[in-house]
């Protein structure tokens, strides 16, 4: 049978919207612009903190005066990699294409920026062109640097292997499978000595599997060991002397300053150094090891002295979020060196700020938008708890809700696993959603239990 051709290529383009990819919503400008680009506003990086600016901006600016400079196809939610690494989520329910998280009224660029240059308000991208700014907005995120461990790539990438990590959607579905085959012997999780973004995570994925053993009833022949870099369990004592207690009682062996140095995937080994004595090296068997690699601002970054401090993040005043030396640059998430935990709600409660200040300092006015640290964490305690941690830059809580919560709960870890990913796709990434502060007001004016 003979079929019209271009039936054919509508057919695959409807099949291809079908699943997810709409062809022509999703045409990025890569390969169409001409070589010198102007814009006013340049964001780079479409995550979180990205995504929110672009369409916070582009709804306000005219079309076309936002640019974004993102080289991915997917953007994941990554908040739901615990999830996913607990079998209570599947990859697929964490990414949708780019095309369709970025505002239509922004101009994608789908490439990576490889060099900044503040000094001629410009970035050049992965082939070469340059772009110019008024304004520009950084918003990289973080780099994973697993190969910074000798042997942790390779054993990642055996099949059906022992060693998985939440960090990646490369390898998060090889921890559920790793939860799922162990059978005795040492489960080992690990924490890096680098910034991390969601630092809660590590210690997240230990308490879901050590739920994940007791009901699979094999718990008793398994060692549940976290072994962190960390001088403490969690940065925030109110929160950490909740978590301490859990640990015991569930028997999970809490090793603080032990960093992970090395990974011997045929002999099963994880080398460990002892932070508080550098010389003390140690090795310890595994039958599943969970890691979590060492993380840093990107390379293409952190290269732009200008632009970063010593760890190579974005230097700007942790309130205004402006830089400190180039007026018009402003960093929003995980690549700012504000001081805060690098989470998404961190990103959704500087967004506002950023928005608010990019606008004054494009007006010529002061700025008047204050970022006070806000982050969050909804620490999932198993398969039907977390405690909902949220903290300020001093490390004093700053709760939404009217309940103590440095409480397991149930209510948390629901909002957690089934109500944040509608907000997240639904408010944050529209530009909608500025964190929880004007909640936590209207609540305030309850109060339950004794905080
Ligand atoms: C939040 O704002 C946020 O960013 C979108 C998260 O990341 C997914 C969170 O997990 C949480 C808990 C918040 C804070 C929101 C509330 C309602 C307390």
């Amino acid at each position: 049978m003979k079929m019209n051709s271009s039936l054919i290529i509508v057919n695959k383009m409807h099949q291809m919207s079908v699943r997810g990819f709409n062809p022509i919503r999703c045409l990025s400008t890569s390969k169409v612009l001409p070589q010198k680009e102007e814009c006013k506003v340049l964001v780079v990086g479409a995550g979180s903190g990205g995504c929110a600016m672009a369409a916070k901006l582009s709804s306000k600016l005219e079309k076309g005066k936002v640019f974004v400079l993102e080289p991915a196809d997917k953007h994941y939610y990554q908040p739901m990699f615990t999830l996913i690494g607990g079998g209570m989520k599947r990859l697929e329910q964490s990414y949708r294409s780019m095309c369709d998280v970025l505002p239509k009224n922004a101009k994608w660029i789908k490439e990576k920026a490889i060099e900044f240059d503040p000094n001629s308000n410009s970035v050049t991208t992965s082939s070469g062109r340059k772009i110019t700014y008024d304004v520009l907005i950084v918003g990289t995120g973080l780099q994973l640097n697993y190969n910074k461990i000798p042997g942790l790539e390779e054993a990642l990438s055996i099949p059906d292997g022992n060693v998985c990590s939440i960090y990646s959607p490369k390898y998060v579905d090889k921890t559920y499978e790793a939860l799922q085959r162990i059978e005795d012997g040492n489960a080992i999780f690990t924490f890096p000595a680098s910034p991390v973004k969601c630092p809660g995570a590590p210690q997240k994925i230990v308490y879901i599997a050590e739920h994940y053993f007791r009901r699979a009833n094999k718990r008793n022949k398994i060692n549940v060991i976290y072994n962190t870099a960390l001088p403490v369990l969690f940065g925030v004592k109110y929160y950490a002397d909740a978590l301490w207690p859990i640990c015991k009682e569930r028997n999970i062996n809490v090793n603080l300053c032990r960093n992970l140095i090395e990974v011997r995937p045929k002999e099963n080994v994880a080398v460990f150094q002892n932070l508080e004595k550098p010389e003390e090296i140690f090795e310890e068997k595994y039958s599943m090891l969970h890691a979590v690699p060492p993380m840093s601002a990107p390379d293409e970054l952190a290269a732009c002295s200008e632009l970063v401090n010593e760890a190579g993040f974005v230097n700007v005043d942790k309130n205004t979020m402006q830089h400190v030396k180039h007026k018009n640059v402003f960093a929003i998430g995980d690549s700012s060196a504000s001081p805060n935990s690098k989470t998404a709600a961190a990103a959704a409660a500087q967004s506002p700020v950023v928005y608010e200040n990019v606008l004054a300092y494009l007006n010529g006015k002061e700025l008047k938008g204050s970022y006070d640290g806000y982050a969050s964490c909804p620490l999932v305690t198993g398969y039907n708890r977390a405690i909902l941690a949220e903290f300020d830059y001093n490390l004093n809580p700053l709760e939404t809700f009217p309940v103590p919560q440095n409480k397991e709960r149930y209510t948390m870890f629901f909002m957690k696993k089934e109500l944040m990913p509608s907000l997240y796709w639904h408010m944050m990434l529209k530009g909608y959603w500025n964190g929880p502060a004007l909640m936590r007001n209207a609540l305030s004016v309850f109060k339950f239990g004794t905080k």
